[in-house]
């Protein structure tokens, strides 16, 4: 595996943070990810012919104002280290606890697909997300097939890139979340195979890191061989569960494993009836605001009163197309409902998609010059609607619409 410069600074850096959290002296080791099989059986969902709208190609260099007007970009305002604070995190019926046996949630945000990132995951990307918005946890979303880049077109660029990434969680002393990010792929039976190869690569890279939690099936959805008697329902998913927890617990004993739920990780009702076997293990349920109101937060009670525990990996404030409505009310709903019940969250996403109302940033802008998106630290201006109130709640602080500020 080829390290770049960056990532020899980076490796400085991760060993003064190892000897600071106590992980194993063991830096990431040089592996050589074995190429992963990419036979794939029949796709349950047709991947788009389509390319998804680059965002990593900014904007052309624009003349930058003389002097901003952007009023002060972000500083830090939370510095407290989050893992040396609370080190190992476990699962005590349906809370994460630290490693004082303390109910912890986890709160941040989501990358958007790491094929396609608008913003690089850079020293100042996670600076400005562990400081100046008080993420405790950062998800890396690597899209595994479908897209015109991905884990099995391209497993040697983003098992690196995902070394790296965790690399850089770890530096800056916050959680990790690494997902498998099946979207397409819609029945994680697919590549079993290439899931058990990177997960055990990883665990054996970070099992003593208690920065690393384990996501083995972003949205399991649609049918096997689009065979509509088969849906890719829990049966069909648990089989694939244990074959990957067996393969990480190998490794890691005890690093949290979230395990993704029927129908877009929705039906945690159903799981909470026949939960998997194990330690540390959770599962996901992920909602859009303006598509998912009371009738699913009822149903992620059912499973909550069942004892399930739940990790919210994924959630946006507006449509589950990731664009339309932003709804804050409903946004507040979710928020609200999800501390009281000490669930953990990641939002979806800092900055993707052509557009779209769910990106945290309005990275299509021309408000800032391409350096000055990558420097981080970005200006409230150049939040969206949607960035702007999850940023608040990240934080734990009152929301106040921008314009009301
Ligand atoms: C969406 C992106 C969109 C992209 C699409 C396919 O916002 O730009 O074209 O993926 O790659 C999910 C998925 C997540 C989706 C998101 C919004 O986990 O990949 O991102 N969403 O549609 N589940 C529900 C919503």
């Amino acid at each position: 595996m080829k390290h770049s410069k960056s990532t020899l600074i980076t490796s400085l850096l991760l060993a003064a943070a190892f000897v600071l959290a106590g992980c194993s002296e063991k830096l990431p080791e040089e592996t050589s990810p074995s190429p992963a099989t990419t036979t794939t059986t029949a796709a349950t969902t047709e991947a788009p012919t389509e390319p998804s709208e680059s965002e990593t190609s900014l904007p052309p260099e624009t003349e930058a104002p003389s002097e901003t007007t952007l009023g002060p970009n972000s500083t830090a305002q939370v510095t407290e280290k989050a893992v040396q604070i609370n080190g190992q995190l476990s699962v005590k019926g349906t809370d994460i606890v630290n490693q004082n046996g303390e109910p912890y949630q986890l709160r941040g945000m989501s990358t958007y697909g790491l094929n396609n990132l608008a913003i690089p995951f850079n020293d100042d990307f996670v600076t400005t997300m562990a400081e100046d918005w008080g993420c405790n946890v950062i998800r890396l979303a690597m899209y595994t097939w479908g897209e015109t880049d991905s884990y099995m077109i391209n497993p040697d660029k983003y098992f690196n890139d995902i070394c790296n990434y965790v690399d850089l969680c770890i530096a800056h002393d916050i959680y990790v979340i690494v997902d498998w990010h099946i979207l397409y792929d819609g029945d994680p039976n697919e590549h079993t195979a290439e899931a058990v190869d990177f997960f055990s690569r990883l665990s054996a890279i970070y099992s003593d890191c208690p920065n690393i939690i384990y996501e083995i099936c972003n949205e399991p959805n649609g049918n096997r061989y689009n065979d509509e008697s088969q849906p890719v329902d829990w049966e069909c998913i648990k089989p694939y569960a244990k074959e990957v927890i067996a393969a990480i617990r190998e490794n890691d004993p005890d690093n949290i494993i979230i395990v993704g739920t029927p129908n877009w990780s929705s039906d945690v009702d159903i799981v909470c009836d026949d939960p998997l076997e194990g330690e540390n293990l959770m599962y996901t349920f992920h909602f859009y605001a303006s598509s998912s109101k009371q009738e699913k937060r009822d149903r992620i009670q059912v499973a909550y009163d069942k004892g399930l525990p739940m990790f919210c990996t994924e959630w946006g404030c507006t449509g589950d197309t990731g664009g339309g409505k932003v709804d804050i009310e409903e946004s507040q709903r979710w928020i609200d409902f999800m501390a009281e019940r000490n669930i953990s969250w990641c939002n979806w996403s800092i900055a993707g998609g052509s557009g779209e109302t769910s990106n945290a940033l309005k990275i299509r802008s021309q408000m800032l010059t391409p350096d000055q998106k990558m420097a981080g630290h970005w200006p409230d201006q150049f939040l969206s609607k949607s960035g702007y109130f999850v940023r608040s709640q990240i934080l734990g602080q009152e929301y106040v619409a921008p314009d009301e500020a």
